[in-house]
């Protein structure tokens, strides 16, 4: 097997406007075509912190304001404020993912693609394109990392450590 044939973790979200447009199970049907295994998932709702850590490559683009509030889900309403998000491992998962997701503009995204399929500009020129796919290795475990701690993955696909914190307060089913 070769290198870029190793099993691989990737960062898939689920973004707002694919939840508010039920996209979701035919996300995972096409997801399931690709015969990775799913790691972890949780529905977020995406702090500022979050979605402009993220999104910390484009920071200095005039689209990023508009990209953080699209990523929170601002723009859709209460309910539509959060993203489905998950982690795949597979062989060649980053590359798989990114074929199915289609190109970053949906106006040129292969037509079958998820992104072509379901994907629109808004008049205010934000992509809104669906589904986030990390798109390298090194970009995946920055945004695994970011997005979900070692206990919420079924086993550790990095190494981990163990702290002891004290005072840590947390709410528990009453
Ligand atoms: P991708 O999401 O395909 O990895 P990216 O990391 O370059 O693409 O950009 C992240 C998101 O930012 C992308 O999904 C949509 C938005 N975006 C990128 N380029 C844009 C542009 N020129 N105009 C508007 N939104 C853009
Ligand atoms: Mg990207």
């Amino acid at each position: 097997m070769s290198a870029t044939a190793a099993l691989q973790p990737t960062l898939i979200l689920v973004k707002p406007d694919g939840l508010k447009k039920s996209l979701t199970g035919n996300i995972l049907t096409k997801l399931a075509e690709t015969r990775m295994i799913i790691v972890g998932a949780k529905v977020v709702q995406v702090s500022r912190e979050l979605a402009e850590a993220h999104y910390t490559h484009l920071k200095d683009k005039p689209f990023f304001g508009e990209l953080v509030r699209y990523i929170q889900g601002e723009i859709y309403g209460a309910d539509y404020r959060r993203v489905l998000a998950m982690v795949y491992r597979g062989e060649d998962a980053i590359r798989k993912v990114r074929d199915i997701s289609g190109a970053t503009n949906p106006e040129e995204a292969d037509s079958t693609s998820i992104r072509g399929s379901y994907g629109r500009i808004t008049t205010k020129g934000v992509y809104e394109n669906v589904i986030h796919a990390s798109s390298s290795v090194e970009d995946a475990e920055r945004e695994i990392k970011l997005w979900f701690k070692p206990d919420e993955l079924v086993f550790p696909i990095y190494p981990t450590k163990t702290v002891i914190r004290e005072k840590i307060t947390e709410k528990v089913w009453a």
